[in-house]
């Protein structure tokens, strides 16, 4: 919203909502993700999705508008699966593509899900020219490198969610262990999402106060070991990935860019190697803490790393760079 005056000095509103486009919208994480960002009543959204669901999509879209008479919000969801209603979006979210299963890892998604992000990165590039996009699709780092080339935006314009669920998973563990409220814990999670991430308890903290204080060696690693293995175990007690945490961290990261909060994330991000505290990690998309506003990915926060989490980074790196290289989109 604005507010204006008129020539008479009357107070007036203007809707400035924004336009958010959800690829995959009829899915778990997409579905979850367009409502939470309908309520909070800043965006009219679309859920796009493939024809063959267009019913389920519809049906959605339907359900997520009712639910604004409950709760209150004016946005406009709709259904859709033409690529035109995409036209003007400020953040497309592509979540559209296969999720786990119980027994599978993220990575063998990899092949499948590359020639689903290729097709929709290239509508997105004809539809949404000036969109930022995040991708959440898993393995979802190397889709992340995918979209970014395929649609050839600049890099602060496409940004890989997944480190703020890791850090939401981190927090609720600590939390657990340190008796202390969630939001009152800070942590940064660095790397891969997968078995290779970087939990980094030097920058971690309860309300600025170190981790380390407050935690033994012993029971900061086990939290590290739950949040590395959260999400498997949650594939194994649903049957398919986790969808509520992912779609609440969806909606955070749109919020701060749209209504320009310059918020922090530990985010995937394209680097280029100048880059400071990452080793010179280049030519791969990476979880790091980054800033998210009105231009999309404002800035990567440099970082200073203890020798043994480095060492930990770099493996980090060292497999997302195996990952990369299997992909079509870079062995062109
Ligand atoms: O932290 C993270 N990044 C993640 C990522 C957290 C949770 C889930 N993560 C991954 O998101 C998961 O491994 C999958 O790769 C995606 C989507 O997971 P979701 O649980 O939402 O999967 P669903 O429910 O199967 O939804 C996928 C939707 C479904 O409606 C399909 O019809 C649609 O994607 N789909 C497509 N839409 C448009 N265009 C194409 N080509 C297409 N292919 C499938």
């Amino acid at each position: 919203m604005m507010i204006y005056t008129d020539l008479l000095g009357h107070l007036s509103l203007i809707d400035m909502k924004h336009k958010i486009s959800v690829i995959g919208g009829a899915g778990n994480v997409g579905s979850t993700a367009a409502i939470e960002i309908a309520r909070r009543d800043a965006a009219d959204v679309v859920m796009l999705d493939l024809e063959v669901v267009r019913d389920k999509t519809m049906g959605k879209a339907h359900d997520a508008n009712q639910a604004g008479s409950i709760l209150g919000y004016s946005t406009v969801i709709m259904g859709s699966s033409e690529y035109e209603d995409i036209k003007d979006s400020d953040v497309v979210v592509i979540t559209a593509g296969l999720p786990r299963k119980p027994g599978m890892s993220r990575d063998d998604l990899l092949e499948i899900n590359e020639k689903i992000i290729t097709e929709i990165s290239t509508n997105v590039a004809k539809y949404a020219p000036d969109s930022k996009v995040i991708v959440v699709t898993n393995p979802i780092d190397a889709m992340n490198y995918v979209a970014r080339k395929v649609t050839g935006f600049e890099n602060h314009r496409v940004i890989g969610m997944a480190g703020e669920l890791d850090t939401a998973r981190f927090r609720d563990f600590l939390s657990k262990k340190l008796n202390v409220a969630r939001k009152d814990i800070d942590v940064t999670i660095l790397g891969t999402h997968g078995d290779q991430m970087v939990p980094v308890p030097e920058a971690s903290s309860v309300r600025g106060i170190c981790i380390d204080n407050l935690l033994s060696a012993e029971d900061m690693e086990e939290c590290v070991q739950k949040t590395v293995s959260a999400g498997g175990d949650l594939t194994r007690m649903i049957g398919t990935s986790a969808w509520i945490a992912p779609g609440m961290a969806i909606a955070e990261m749109v919020t701060s860019i749209i209504l320009d909060q310059k918020r922090v994330f530990s985010a995937s991000a394209y680097l280029t190697g100048e880059e400071q505290g990452y080793g010179g990690a280049k030519d791969i998309c990476i979880g790091v803490p980054v800033v998210l506003g009105k231009d999309g990915l404002e800035r990567v926060l440099p970082i200073n790393m203890r020798p043994e989490t480095m060492e930990k980074f770099k493996a980090s790196v060292a497999k997302e760079i195996e990952k990369r290289n299997k992909l079509k989109v870079f062995k062109g």
